[in-house]
């Protein structure tokens, strides 16, 4: 098993966690989803978490699978995919479109096959200037997975989404913001001061709310107009209960700045 393959910190409300394979575009092996995992039950299990912010080490945010790694040393060929894909990666995109705070990445360079659709199940990602998003599946015979077949056509269209899958074309940063496949291109040199002030802009806001938003535009994907009104009533109740409903609009009627406690 690899080892800090993932590097995690915690101070003011984020967790930040890096993906630090750089020598490999930290691309995935098996043992570093393993540390991805223990990196994400801690962040979950600190309470003082509010937003959490992922990055990648050196020059590439992430180039998807080792492609090492799925070699069977028996037959000197790619072995049977469906492991990685259930056991890591189909669980890891559930695990980030369900987490109850808001996760913001921060793409600092290329983000290849799994790795751009692990950027894209980020609620909101910035990317570098010089950073590039590559369904590169298809120059290996595959298709694309981690959730690129549901977010592509969702988020951009069919007809940009096939064409980036099949043509395994990269898509520089400035184009993905102008797409709205992304939420902003940042200079390369500001990218983390930037990343970092989103997170704690985030990390200080009504937290229970937010994590209710994430979730209900992520169900208006799948839901109707009437379905959807129903479930913002219901949010709208949980949300109506918090502190940080009272302090908003105490904070408002008395002319002052909130001091939200996620709670
Ligand atoms: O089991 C399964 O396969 C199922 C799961 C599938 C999920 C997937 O993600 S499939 C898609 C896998 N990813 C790719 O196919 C991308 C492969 N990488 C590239 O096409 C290129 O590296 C990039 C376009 C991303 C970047 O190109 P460039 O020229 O900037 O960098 P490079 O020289 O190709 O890479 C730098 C190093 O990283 C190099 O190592 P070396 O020679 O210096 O020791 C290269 O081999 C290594 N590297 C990059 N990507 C991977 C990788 N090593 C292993 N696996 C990789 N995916």
């Amino acid at each position: 098993m690899s080892e800090n393959s993932i590097l995690l910190s915690i101070a003011s409300g984020v967790a930040e966690i890096t993906l630090h394979r750089p020598d490999k575009l930290n691309s995935f092996t098996r043992g570093m989803h393993g540390e991805l995992r223990s990196a994400l039950d801690a962040a979950q299990n600190d309470p003082s978490v509010r937003a959490l912010l992922i990055t990648g080490a050196g020059r590439g945010f992430c180039a998807g699978q080792d492609l090492a790694d799925v070699m069977d040393p028996a037959t000197g060929k790619p072995g049977a995919v469906s492991n990685t894909l259930e056991e890591d990666y189909n669980p890891l995109i559930l695990r980030l479109a369900e987490m109850p705070i808001p996760v913001i990445c921060a793409v600092n360079g290329v983000a290849a096959g799994a790795g751009a659709n692990i950027a894209l199940a980020c609620d909101i990602v910035l990317a570098a200037r010089s950073a590039s998003f590559l369904q590169a599946f298809i120059k290996i015979g595959l298709v694309p997975d981690a959730g690129g077949s549901y977010v592509l056509p969702r988020m951009i269209g069919l007809a940009r989404a096939k064409a980036l899958a099949m043509l395994g074309e990269k898509l520089d940063a400035e184009t993905a913001q102008q797409w709205g496949l992304i939420w902003r291109v940042i200079d390369d040199a500001n990218l983390m001061t930037e990343a970092r002030k989103l997170a704690q802009q985030l990390a200080s806001q009504p937290t229970k709310a937010l994590g209710l938003i994430k979730r209900a535009m992520n169900a208006s994907l799948g839901n109707d107009l009437e379905a959807q009104l129903a479930l913002e009533l219901n949010y709208q109740g949980q949300a109506a209960t918090s502190y940080d409903y009272q302090e908003g609009v105490g904070a408002f009627l008395e002319k002052r700045k909130p001091a939200f406690k996620g709670n």
